[in-house]
């Protein structure tokens, strides 16, 4: 990993009072590194203060709630804001009026709103670039809360190491974590067994999934049956993986109907074997990752030019 981490280091060390931040429509990997790097921060500067801010949460599985953390406290601190790539998205945005505002991500840094960015395009997770960081300070100590919190992120940014950006790197920072008698089984089940309600609604994706060409698998889930199955439209969108990893697929969406003013309108998780499709999504109120990306706020007409321009890179 081409990052030098003595400056941040260093940063964390000179300060007194550190708030930590996450994006928005938080995931396991965005918690996952805000509360590892809390965690570690507090088990090797005990002295320092250290809040995490955000409101949302996610229902995958538990964290710790955020703490409370007035305007005046945030101006004496430094921020760290983990796994959010452009500023729009900070789960709170009075990060801004930190001291220091310090990136760490690994998606495409089109927005360095950091005044020290660090970010890896290739590392898989933001929890792998914690690892790296965190096993370059030779000082420091590490523990099994912390690693576990790691691999979390880890383990679900990959789907389970699946997905392409998975490299040597993000297996050696995996065993690494694993070195502090990780619970690897239960974590498994922790994070990806589903409750009997999700696996019939799993049931109804994979049956309601239409085709847009041979290689272009799509769905659109109306808010009708989203009531019907008892399920958010963000932990629907999280199941994007049913239709993913078929053969004749190489584009796979999904997408969720909302009523904004009267207005259906549409959000959705996109997915590509090879294809680049956040260029596509930048286009959509939307971006991520080369093969792994969102849109949002889409009418019925942009939902439909959407799939046309997936469609093009489908073959
Ligand atoms: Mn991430």
């Amino acid at each position: 990993m081409n990052l030098d981490f003595k400056a941040i280091l260093k940063t964390i060390e000179d300060a007194d009072v550190i708030t930590l931040y996450r994006h928005t429509h938080p995931d396991c990997d965005a918690l996952s590194s805000q509360n590892g790097l809390c965690s570690w921060i507090k088990t090797n500067f005990p002295e320092k203060r250290v809040y995490r801010l955000g409101a949302e949460t996610t229902d995958q599985t538990v964290y710790p709630p955020s703490d409370t953390v007035d305007e005046d406290t945030i101006r004496t601190s430094i921020a760290i804001v983990l796994d959010t790539g452009n500023k729009e998205r900070i789960d709170d945005q009075r990060y801004a009026f930190a001291k220091q505002v310090i990136k760490i991500d690994h998606h495409p840094n089109l927005d360095p709103y950091g005044t020290q960015n660090y970010v890896c395009e290739e590392a898989a997770a933001t929890c792998e670039i914690l690892t790296s960081f965190f096993a370059s300070c030779e000082n420091q100590i590490m523990n099994h809360e912390i690693a576990t919190y790691l691999y979390k992120g880890l383990l679900t940014d990959t789907l389970c190491f699946r997905t392409s950006n998975t490299t040597q790197h993000t297996l050696e920072m995996a065993a690494k974590l694993a070195s502090y008698n990780l619970a690897i089984p239960e974590l498994n089940r922790e994070l990806f067994d589903v409750s009997c309600k999700t696996f019939h609604f799993s049931n109804w994706i994979r049956s309601n999934t239409q085709l847009f060409g041979e290689h272009l698998a799509y769905v659109i889930i109306p808010e009708a049956i989203q009531h019907e199955y008892n399920i958010s439209a963000s932990s629907a969108r999280n199941r994007i993986d049913e239709i993913g990893h078929v053969k004749e697929f190489s584009i796979w969406a999904l997408f969720t109907e909302k009523t904004v003013d009267g207005h259906k309108l549409y959000d959705g998780s996109l997915r590509s074997k090879t294809a680049i499709i956040n260029t596509i999504a930048n286009q959509y109120h939307g971006g991520g990752h080369k093969n792994a990306s969102g849109v949002k706020d889409l009418t019925e007409n942009d939902l439909q030019n959407l799939l046309k321009d997936l469609y093009k890179v489908s073959n």
